[in-house]
């Protein structure tokens, strides 16, 4: 597949969307945007919502590529998950097949598989084939994205890359962000790579930089060409200072999802 150009950014006013909008136009992307809110400074940016089809194929129409961010992003009741998320992603996708769009680059999360067991010392990596757990609603629509993304690529050729986003924020504020966080410019490398790489069918990747204490397996990342220059150990003093190492007796600490497990936050926040 040839470098993609023209990119449509779903989410584009949200916290992610903003700090793409920010990098990605050095990689030579230019950036069509999309959001159900106005995207601050964009006054071209397209307001609609996931929801509306005849919207989402004027969008995507014409389009190499195309970011999936938009959505519910926390965990709320089923049925807004599933109508912004479930149906909302399904209906990107129709429109996405139905105008000829290759490729798929889908915000997945660490929620789909929160569940699975936080690695202790001497652990192995989390794989990225271990088995879907997700610890939420929202978690669960993420893995319904994952599926989604396997049908289309096995009937229709569409191909996705499933990035399952660690943390990505400008710096790690918790001691578990310390294993899972993405630097906005490490997320921007992995966008790329997962936008250019050839022949990616579906294919799913861990989201992290190249952290110290890193928990999961970054190798299929790195398969696309994605190579990471951040390591959010020089945060690691401050945090553990504030808040204290990992506590093995902590049941928000057990798992990958961390407190997501337990007492997810909750949308709209
Ligand atoms: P966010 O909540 O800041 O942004 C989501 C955006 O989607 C918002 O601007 C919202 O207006 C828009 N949106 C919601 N429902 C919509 C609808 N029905 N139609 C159109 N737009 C709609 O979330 P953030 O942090 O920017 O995350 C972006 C994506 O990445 C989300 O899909 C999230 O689940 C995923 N993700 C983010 C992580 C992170 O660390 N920021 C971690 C893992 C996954
Ligand atoms: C996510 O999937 C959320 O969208 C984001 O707000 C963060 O909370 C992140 O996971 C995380 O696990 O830190």
């Amino acid at each position: 597949m040839p470098a993609a150009r023209t990119v449509l950014l779903t989410g584009a006013a949200g916290g992610l969307g903003t700090l793409m909008r920010g990098l990605l136009p050095a990689y030579g992307y230019e950036l069509r945007l999309l959001d159900i809110a106005p995207v601050e400074g964009a006054p071209d940016a397209i307001v609609a919502d996931l929801a509306d089809r005849d919207a989402l194929r004027d969008a995507v129409r014409g389009v190499d590529a195309i970011i999936h961010l938009a959505g519910i992003s926390l965990e709320a009741p089923f049925e807004k998950i599933l109508r912004a998320n479930i149906e909302g992603t399904y209906h990107l996708y129709e429109a996405a097949r139905e105008e000829g769009v290759r490729r798929i680059v889908f915000a997945s999360s660490n929620h789909a598989v929160g569940f699975t067991p936080r690695p202790r010392a001497g652990d192995p990596l989390i794989p990225v084939d271990t088995p879907r757990r997700p610890d939420t609603f929202y978690g669960l629509s993420k893995s319904f994205g994952e599926d989604l993304a396997q049908l289309y690529w096995d009937r229709h050729g569409l191909e996705t890359v499933s990035v399952r986003i660690g943390s990505c924020y400008p710096e790690p504020t918790t001691v578990r962000m310390l294993s899972v966080w993405m630097s906005p410019e490490d997320c921007a490398r992995l966008f790329h790579a997962a936008l250019t790489a050839e022949g990616v069918g579906h294919t799913v990747v861990h989201g992290s930089s190249a952290n110290t204490r890193l928990w999961w397996d970054l190798s299929s990342a790195r398969a696309l060409g994605y190579e990471p220059q951040d390591d959010s150990e020089e945060y690691a003093a401050k945090l553990t200072a504030d808040q204290g190492e990992l506590d093995d007796a902590n049941p928000d600490h057990a798992h990958l999802g961390g407190h997501f497990c337990t007492n997810p936050p909750r949308w709209p926040h």
